[in-house]
């Protein structure tokens, strides 16, 4: 099973290049059975975070997992009490103090300074493309505003829709229950999003987070958090809140669409006339013609 998964996700890259419209990658957007690790990521800060957690963080753990594994075994086999009957009274040496304390500095150090660099790339949000504000719920679910499609006269965005849970004998084939919506939330490939979370005034903290996209931030009541991505494969994306929140935190999931700008200006020419429901039936209908729909 999960060979031939891997043997798909080998192989579906391969036939994009033959030139065949296919779903996305399964590993892409979402978890799958048996994941040990992260999920492919599909923006810069979650292709640094990969880098920073696969190349730098694991072969540090190994290297000192090792060590501190010989150091036990060369202890217990050099000086147990049969092979050293007559143990040292040694209790200081100064050379193995100093070292011990400068090389766990030297370690932190060189994970500090990539580490700070990722941080100030998360952090330094760059000239937006475009703004979504998603606001947390205290009834468990998720309301998305979309400033740049137009203001009402009282400043309020004209696109704003609530994601709920799409409930488990509504879902097409392909949809994971617990993580698809009944609206998703649409943005063009490869633009720059600003994301502004924040949580219903009257209500708790919730985090909005996407895997594949290096984002987790939380949502809290009368503040304004920032974050940003852009994300460089058109693909269906989920993530769940992620700050535990109350009764349904684990009902309140987030379903991103990433597509191309084209079949972003049909969906958001569709929204403002017709509403969420009808835009999202809309897309679907415009990305299943092409293939590139991975449910429905
Ligand atoms: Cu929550």
């Amino acid at each position: 099973m999960r060979f031939t998964r891997v043997l798909a996700g080998a192989c579906l890259p391969l036939a994009g290049l033959a030139g065949s419209a296919l779903a996305q990658n399964p590993g892409l957007g979402r978890p799958v059975e048996w994941q040990i690790g992260l999920q492919e990521a599909a923006t810069p800060v979650a292709e640094n975070i990969h880098w920073f957690h696969n190349w730098l963080l694991m072969p540090i753990i190994t290297a000192i997992t090792l060590f501190v594994l010989g150091l036990l075994v060369a202890v217990m086999v050099k000086f147990n009490a049969k092979a050293n009957p007559v143990p040292s009274k040694t209790t200081h040496n100064t050379f193995i103090e100093i070292a011990w304390t400068v090389v766990p500095i030297l370690i932190l150090v060189i994970i500090a300074i990539p580490s700070f660099r990722l941080l100030y790339f998360q952090r330094d949000i760059p000239k937006a493309d475009m703004t979504i504000k998603a606001i947390g719920n205290p009834s468990w679910n998720w309301t998305y505003e979309y400033p740049d499609l137009g203001l009402n006269d009282d400043g309020s965005a004209k696109v704003s829709f609530t994601a709920y849970l799409k409930p488990k004998d509504q879902l097409q084939p392909g949809e994971p229950w617990l993580l698809a919506t009944d609206v998703p939330m649409v943005v063009p490939v490869n633009k720059i999003v600003k994301m502004i979370i924040t949580a219903d005034p009257e209500g708790i903290i919730h985090a909005w987070t996407i895997p594949s996209f290096g984002m987790k931030i939380d949502a809290i009541p009368g503040r304004l958090n920032e974050d940003w991505f852009q994300a460089t494969k058109e693909g269906t994306y989920y993530g769940q809140c992620s700050e535990l929140c109350g009764k349904d935190h684990a009902f309140m999931p987030i379903e991103v669409h990433v597509v191309s700008e084209a079949d972003f200006n049909a969906w958001a020419e569709k929204i403002k006339t017709a509403g969420a429901d009808e835009a999202r039936t809309y897309l679907f209908a415009l990305l299943k013609a092409k293939g590139q729909l991975a449910q429905q």
